[in-house]
């Protein structure tokens, strides 16, 4: 097997398309120095007294886990004497972490869920980080929300790291989607999926059927119609759900899956916009489902054409092989 370190692979990016900065190679490499830090604080949080909650709810309304304060807190830390950054914006922060005039302000924003499903980490379930980098746009010397709220189809880079079996950092440019599993042994993130491509039979859903009561009747029809039995379109699929968004999409990347997340009316009509949030969950992962061959959307609008409103935006998510998240569009036009 080729042995190709991270540091090697974003290098060759970097002479194939001379236009990105080498702040971006960099910024890569900070990612992948703060994923073995928080890799190596998972492994052990059973015995490292940082499973449990801080006591305190944050911008989601959600009970922050000391991984999650550790986790947002390291990234910040890492990224902000990086100095490749101009602007973060984290899942845990209500407004976005300007970068102190000590430091360098860089060429690119972040918008990250620095420990997505940390709730599951108190029995050992896997979990992420996510992260989605945009060129700084806005015209100051520093960065501003501007160059957080942009389009999904903007982003320079998505990826993600998920703290399983084996750690790996999964992450896209632009130019296919890139696997790199963790030796612990050397410390390196080695290549182990080069130019990813979600298998073209779709065989797994992942959805949260708990909600089902709530969902509106595109969705309820759809759902069945994967519970049918039809030899020829390979249903029924299976049924696998985590309620750890980094691992429902990887496998589903893998084996070939859609995810669904839909808007539910749990809250009344009033909040049909779902749980996942647009710039730290649905954005990074639409870009890497569609870099590897597959489809996101929100049921009526491809995920990576919505221009943020806010920060915070929630929107539903339905991603995975192309064909299925389509039939899944038809069905909700049809309702
Ligand atoms: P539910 C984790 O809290 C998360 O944000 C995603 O990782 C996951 O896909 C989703 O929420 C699970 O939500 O409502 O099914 O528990």
């Amino acid at each position: 097997m080729k042995i190709k370190t991270i540091e090697q692979h974003i290098l060759d990016q970097q002479r194939k398309f001379p236009g990105a900065s080498g702040g971006f190679s960099g910024l890569l490499y900070d990612i992948a120095l703060a994923a073995k830090m928080i890799a190596r604080q998972v492994n052990r949080a059973g015995l490292a007294n940082v499973l449990g909650s801080t006591g305190e709810v944050n911008i989601q309304g959600e009970v922050v886990q000391k991984m999650d304060k550790y986790a947002n807190e390291l990234l910040i830390n890492v990224l902000t004497n990086g100095g490749k950054v101009c602007a973060i914006a984290s899942e845990e922060n209500e407004n976005i972490v300007e970068i102190h005039d000590d430091f360098l302000s860089g060429n690119y924003a972040i918008n990250m869920d620095p420990l997505d499903g940390s709730s599951n980490i108190g029995a050992n379930v896997s979990i992420g980080t996510i992260f989605s980098l945009h060129r700084k746009i806005s015209q100051g010397n520093r960065g501003s929300e501007e160059d957080c709220l942009q389009k999904g189809s903007q982003q320079a880079c998505a990826g993600y790291v998920i703290y399983g079996s084996s750690v790996m950092l999964v992450y896209s440019t632009g130019t296919g989607v890139h696997g790199f599993t963790l030796d612990p042994s050397v410390g390196e993130f080695i290549l182990s999926h080069e130019n990813i491509q979600i298998p073209e039979q779709c065989r797994i859903y992942s959805v949260n059927e708990g909600n089902s009561n709530y969902w509106d009747e595109g969705t309820k029809r759809y759902v069945n119609y994967l519970k049918e039995t039809d030899r020829t379109t390979g249903r029924p699929f299976t049924s696998r759900y985590i309620g750890s968004l980094v691992s429902d999409f990887h496998r589903n990347l893998l084996y070939g899956g859609i995810f669904l997340y839909p808007a539910d009316y749990k809250k009344g009509p009033t909040k049909p916009e779902g749980k996942l949030r647009l710039l730290f969950e649905a954005a990074p992962i639409a870009f890497i489902a569609e870099q590897a061959g597959g489809y996101a959307t929100t049921g009526t609008d491809r995920i990576l054409d919505i221009g943020p409103k806010h920060l915070h935006q929630r929107v539903p998510l339905i991603v995975g092989n192309k064909s299925e998240v389509l039939r899944y569009e038809e069905f909700i036009r049809r309702s």
